[in-house]
């Protein structure tokens, strides 16, 4: 239990409930918000409640209270759990995990920074210099992959459009020396994700920059955005530069911002059977641009090399084709140019000391921030995949809470009861397993010779999982008024159900550039571009392997990041989202019910007790409650430890309530442990009082 608050803020511990059931747990969790106490645990995982408001607790005073301390000590925090596995990592020279969860706007990503400024403000006392280089490069390149992959969306103003898993390496004593990043499938839907990161630049740029990029500030200039471009402080390409990424680079990524927003406004129209494109002085932007021949442009823009057998023929487009070709090469480059980023700063911020990876341990915390569980108007690819991935983390904390629990109970010696969860297993299968899982079904329909269209995905999704309690279509239940559409199916989630479209399926999982859009991009004159685009080096006959899709390939990286979570010591945050206004004051009770109920925090609760409430190593026990035995009292003379402890739950009469274990006592009910607290409290009150009448001499 949590010390330092009064029970006027409820239990900070949800294992503490008197009753496990629904109404006390949103009863705890309703108070707490409304008392400011946006933190609780359920014994080692944090629960947070996003505030939507500025809390004063991050701060260097706040900081300093929970540096080196043990989880109980303080009110729950954040800071908390950075600590656990941050000691974890250097005591115990375990590599560790912190695992954010939570729907979209939940506050995941806030999380991961507040815990990545902890870990950074609790290292280094020495100031060793290469250390500071490295937590500042850490700590900044959060900027620039924020200021590029995220974006507003209904749910989230400042919404994560990608993945996110740091590493962060430390050397044997424990300071940072390195990172690496890992991100999964960026959302690249024209016109949401594009918009945060130009309006990001491109507000920041100097007139004269924007004015050689043939940019206008005017918002209306441009179809993919609608949002102002104005002169600002120029945050992200400063922090781009501070990191060390090169003039030339920054340019060129200013370069590849302008080509988008320009591509966006390309049309194209007829003349007789031949295609061409309407606004011809863009064209010569764009071979500006991309350090290109104008003609190139032009010809990328309406022409497709084909192979036909031994011959090589170019294939003009039609309007639809080239309008499809452009918004292709637009999403196609920000996705590419997003990738270079997250490697350039993996190359900067690799661990360099390379002493200390051959000599010293070399241990590392991992921090998990990727997209919410996500449910819009329209639904489609991206949010399948998004929501997948919050199957799959599910998952994991089902195995990882209990293998925990289990584990610890084996490792101390005591004996233990299975405690039922709903596994979301059923839907990780449904969505990822060979040959019948929606995936596969999905890359099978796109392997098709004859017709690839979305329909006939949804044929084959129809006629494999007709039976599925987790799917349904509109065909198979024709009278469902959530199914609207002829092309809708729907997922019942461990998080709700979800209608999607099947439209685009398709297309976003082949992801197909047209090979003359990389051939044109390679053979710039720019080589920072030209480096981005190294398949565009293959002539159209030498292009015969079908890259993987995009379905496979994030299955496949959702696979080896569950791999790579499991066999870290995992740390856990999940995060709830008080309401869909934003709002500070409202707590939606239906809203917070539902994701308590599908995070399975009440089973996180009773799994938790249903061994013991309560577990501490015997040196700390009694450090907190040795003064309430006269056998303990100031000091002991057992053979042990838990000997001691044993005398003195015996003492007061609390013995059947508790296990033995090997380095730790375990307290069944909550009740015993308040009565030790109450008795604590007590023999604190007349030690205090003593004192204070041997201070005025009374005494
Ligand atoms: P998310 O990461 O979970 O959503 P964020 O971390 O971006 O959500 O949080 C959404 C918004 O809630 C932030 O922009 C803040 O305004 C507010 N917020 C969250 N946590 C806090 C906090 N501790 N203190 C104050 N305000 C907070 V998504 O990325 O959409 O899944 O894909
Ligand atoms: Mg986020």
């Amino acid at each position: 239990m949590a010390e330092h608050e009064s029970l006027e803020y409820g239990k900070a511990d949800f294992v503490l409930l008197d009753n496990v059931s629904m109404e006390e747990f949103m009863g705890n969790l309703k108070l707490r918000f409304e008392k400011g106490r946006i933190y609780s645990y359920i014994g080692e995982v944090v629960v947070s409640v996003n505030p939507y408001r500025a809390m004063n607790i991050y701060g260097r005073d706040t900081i300093e209270q929970y540096k080196g301390r043990e989880l109980y000590e303080r009110p729950p925090h954040l800071f908390a759990i950075a600590d656990a596995a941050y000691k974890a990592m250097k005591r115990r020279n375990k590599d560790t995990c912190i695992v954010i969860s939570g729907e979209s706007g939940a506050g995941k990503t806030e999380a991961s920074k507040y815990i990545m400024q902890y870990i950074a403000a609790i290292t280094n006392p020495n100031q060793r210099a290469e250390v500071e280089r490295v937590k500042n490069m850490l700590l900044k390149s959060n900027c620039v992959l924020e200021a590029f992959g995220n974006a507003k969306t209904n749910r989230n103003d400042n919404s994560s459009r990608f993945g996110k898993y740091m590493d962060i390496n430390f050397d044997f004593k424990g300071d940072p020396i390195g990172g690496h990043i890992s991100n999964y499938l960026l959302e690249k839907v024209n016109g949401t994700l594009c918009v945060s990161a130009r309006h990001q630049l491109l507000r920041g740029a100097p007139d004269s920059l924007l004015r050689s990029l043939h940019i206008q500030k005017d918002p209306t200039a441009y179809n993919y955005i609608k949002v102002g471009v104005n002169s600002h402080t120029h945050t992200v390409a400063d922090a781009m530069k501070v990191i060390g990424f090169t003039g030339d680079e920054v340019q060129t990524v200013y370069k590849i911002l302008a080509t988008i927003l320009h591509l966006g406004n390309l049309t194209f129209g007829v003349d007789g059977d031949v295609t061409l494109i309407e606004n011809p002085k863009l064209v010569s932007i764009l071979r500006e641009l991309l350090s290109t021949k104008e003609e190139n442009v032009e010809k990328a823009m309406l022409y497709r090399t084909v192979a036909t057998g031994r011959d090589v023929i170019e294939k003009q487009h039609t309007i639809q084709e080239a309008s499809y070709g452009r918004d292709a090469l637009a999403k196609a480059m920000y996705e590419r140019l997003f990738c270079w980023i997250v490697g350039r700063i993996n190359d900067i911020i690799e661990v360099r000391n390379y002493d200390a990876r051959v000599h010293g341990k070399n241990t590392v915390i991992g921090v998990l921030d990727i997209y919410g569980f996500e449910i819009f108007q329209n639904n489609s690819f991206e949010q399948f995949c998004i929501n997948y991935c919050n199957e799959k983390l599910q998952q994991l904390f089902i195995q990882l809470v209990l293998k925990q629990e289990q584990e610890e109970y084996q490792r101390e010696g005591i004996p233990w009861k299975h405690i039922d969860y709903f596994n979301n297993q059923i839907i990780v299968d449904l969505v990822e397993q060979q040959h019948k899982g929606i995936f596969s079904v999905l890359d099978e329909a796109c392997m098709n010779v004859g017709k690839v269209t979305d329909e006939v995905f949804l044929q084959g999704l129809n006629g494999k999982l007709a039976k599925h309690a987790h799917y349904t279509s509109r065909k198979l239940s024709p009278t469902d008024k959530s199914l609207e559409f002829d092309r809708d199916f729907r997922i019942r989630h461990y998080a709700g159900d979800v209608v999607y479209s099947v439209v685009g399926f398709i297309d976003k999982n082949k992801d197909t550039l047209f090979q003359d859009f990389k051939r044109l991009l390679y053979n710039s004159a720019n080589p920072v571009l030209k480096a981005m685009w190294p398949e565009g080096k293959l002539s159209i006959t030498e292009v015969t392997k079908r890259p993987l899709t995009a379905a496979t390939l994030f299955k496949n990286s959702m696979i080896s990041l569950v791999e790579n979570l499991a066999s870290k010591e995992p740390y856990y945050v999940r995060c709830i989202k008080p309401n869909d206004v934003k709002s500070p004051l409202l707590f939606e009770q239906e809203r917070c019910r539902h994701q308590v109920e599908y995070l399975g925090l009440l089973e996180n609760v009773r799994v938790r007790r249903a061994g013991f409430a309560y577990r501490q190593t015997y040196p700390r026990f009694l450090q907190r409650y040795k003064m309430i035995s006269e056998f303990t009292w100031p000091n002991h003379d057992l053979p042990s430890d838990k000997d001691a402890v044993k005398r003195l739950m015996q003492g007061c009469g609390f013995d059947h309530d508790v296990a033995y274990g090997k380095t730790k006592v375990f307290i069944r009910t909550p009740r015993t442990l308040f009565s030790l607290e109450e008795q604590r409290a007590e023999m604190v009150q007349r030690i205090v009082l003593f004192l204070q009448k041997v201070w005025r001499g009374t005494i």
